[in-house]
């Protein structure tokens, strides 16, 4: 495995401007298994000059079937170096080796699904009547910035370069702070497959000291961000400067899943989607399921058989066989995640299950035991604030209005789910959740194909599915006068 990585600006491979060196740790040992170069606000410049030069350069002159046939080489090539992709994918971030092979073949579908979109662009002819002709030109944006997170830094970075590519933009990337290796392993693969120096760039380095440069920048004509809500609000004012648009902004959740089914007998799909909710990334997804809202009838069989699952997922790091969820991915997370457990307890929650580090696991690494907190109201901070860890809530309610009327009762509006066979129910609360994405009876239809983004604190735009490439490009009306004498 390489253990020194730098910045990729216009095509080479480079130290930062005043050599700043980063060590990266591995969240499961706390040891260093690697550095990485940061990136200064010069080289971030030097990253947009690259970028918007090379909107006129030999990426010009590639035609749309082009771009997408080279999207479709890079995901091959992802495909190619999946199990080294998902080794350092671990090493860096915690998760288990199937949960990161998992994510590298999504950062394949993103790249093969907007290649094959990249023709598909059209314009438009208006018809004003005899003596005239208008048509409407679709072009690229021009250069974009994408700031991305830490969670899913593979998945993320390819759901908005891809399109942006497709499209004909370039890019500068700033990964986030803690995970960039994999950014960087995927930024090479993009060079070996032959993209135009300049088109892409990734600039690791200090969120808000590049942040701002990137975001502030009038050469940038789109800027795509996932993170907090805080740094989200801090993006909107940077580009609030130059009037930037915002292509997307995926700022997080707290979603609700309603347990509805008419008995008992029927709870496996639940008690799964709420042990899934704590294993799959530790919990630290936007659209992690933390809130379950279960009829009364149900609720004492739900918390048994949940507490009964937890007990049986395997924490530990991904070099042991059989790992269900490993650590934190920095110690930042973990200190959070323990800080909402400590509170959970001291506002009056009942704690079912987890609570601390798991035993077994020594005093290294970031691990934080799946933890069930029961008898949960609406009013408790760890049922409002996005915790972004292996802990779930659990409050009973007594009719589905109610569960409805608290799913939506939050400042955030990613994503929601309901359980139920009751076909009616299923669809009336689909309408009647205040979200920008809902499931029923299961929690995993994420994906390329579909719109996916939240309403409210959660953000805006969408990211996934046909439409959100035209996001990625601009409208240019022509007229012509057909009569000039
Ligand atoms: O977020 P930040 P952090 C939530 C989650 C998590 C919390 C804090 O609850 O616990 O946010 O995480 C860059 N201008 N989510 O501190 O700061 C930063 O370098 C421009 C949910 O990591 O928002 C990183 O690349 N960019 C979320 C990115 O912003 C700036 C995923 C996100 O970091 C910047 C991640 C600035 N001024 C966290 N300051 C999701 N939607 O899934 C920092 N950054």
């Amino acid at each position: 495995m390489n253990t020194s990585y730098q910045l990729f600006i216009n095509g080479v491979w480079r130290e930062g401007s005043d050599g700043t060196k980063v060590p990266v740790i591995n969240p499961a040992t706390e040891e260093i298994f690697a550095e990485v170069s940061w990136g200064t606000p010069e080289d971030a410049i030097l990253a947009l000059k690259a970028g918007q030069k090379a909107l006129s350069g030999e990426w010009s002159t590639w035609s749309p079937a082009r771009r997408g046939r080279f999207l479709t080489s890079v995901a091959a090539a992802v495909r190619r170096n999946a199990a080294e992709l998902a080794q350092l994918l671990s090493s860096e971030q915690g998760k288990p080796l199937h949960q990161a092979t998992s994510e590298v073949e999504d950062a394949a579908r993103y790249l093969e699904y907007f290649g094959g979109c990249a023709d598909k662009l059209t314009g438009m002819t208006i018809d004003l009547g005899p003596g005239q002709l208008d048509f409407v030109l679709r072009e690229p944006l021009g250069l974009t910035v994408h700031i991305a997170p830490w969670n899913y830094p593979l998945d993320i970075f390819c759901r908005s370069v891809a399109p942006a590519l497709a499209a004909g933009n370039t890019c500068v990337v700033k990964p986030a702070e803690e995970i960039s290796l994999v950014s960087l392993a995927l930024a090479s693969l993009f060079q070996q497959e032959g993209i135009p120096a300049g088109v892409l760039n990734v600039v690791p380095g200090p969120g808000a000291v590049l942040g701002k440069v990137l975001t502030e920048d009038p050469r940038v004509r789109g800027i795509v961000f996932t993170g907090s809500v805080e740094t989200g609000r801090k993006v909107l004012e940077a580009a609030s400067r130059n009037i930037t648009p915002v292509i997307s902004m995926e700022l997080g959740g707290k979603a609700a899943s309603l347990v509805f089914v008419k008995d008992a007998s029927e709870l496996d799909g639940p008690v799964g989607g709420a042990a899934g909710a704590m294993a799959w990334n530790a919990g630290q997804s936007c659209g992690q399921r933390s809130r379950w809202y279960v009829r009364r009838d149900l609720y004492a069989p739900f918390l048994e058989r949940v507490a009964e699952r937890v007990r049986s997922l395997k924490v530990g790091p991904f070099t042991q066989p059989g790992v269900s969820l490993g650590p934190l991915a920095s110690k930042k997370q973990f200190d959070k995640v323990m800080s909402y457990i400590r509170l959970g307890q001291s506002e009056g929650a009942r704690l079912i299950v987890g609570g601390g580090r798991p035993e077994g696991l020594g005093e290294k690494g970031y691990f934080v035991a799946p933890t069930v907190f029961a008898d949960c109201h609406n009013r408790m901070q760890i049922v409002r604030e996005e915790i972004f860890g292996p802990v779930i809530t659990v409050i009973p309610v007594d009719s589905l209005d109610e569960a409805v009327a608290l799913a939506n009762d939050s400042s955030y509006g990613l994503s929601s789910e309901i359980w139920t066979s009751d076909l009616t129910e299923a669809h009336s609360v689909a309408a009647r959740l205040d979200v920008g994405h809902v499931t029923i009876n299961g929690s995993a239809a994420f994906g390329f194909e579909v719109p996916f983004g939240g309403v409210k604190l959660s953000g805006l735009g969408r990211e996934g599915g046909p439409e959100a490439i035209l996001a990625y490009t601009r409208l240019k009306n022509v007229w012509i006068n057909l009569n000039r004498k």
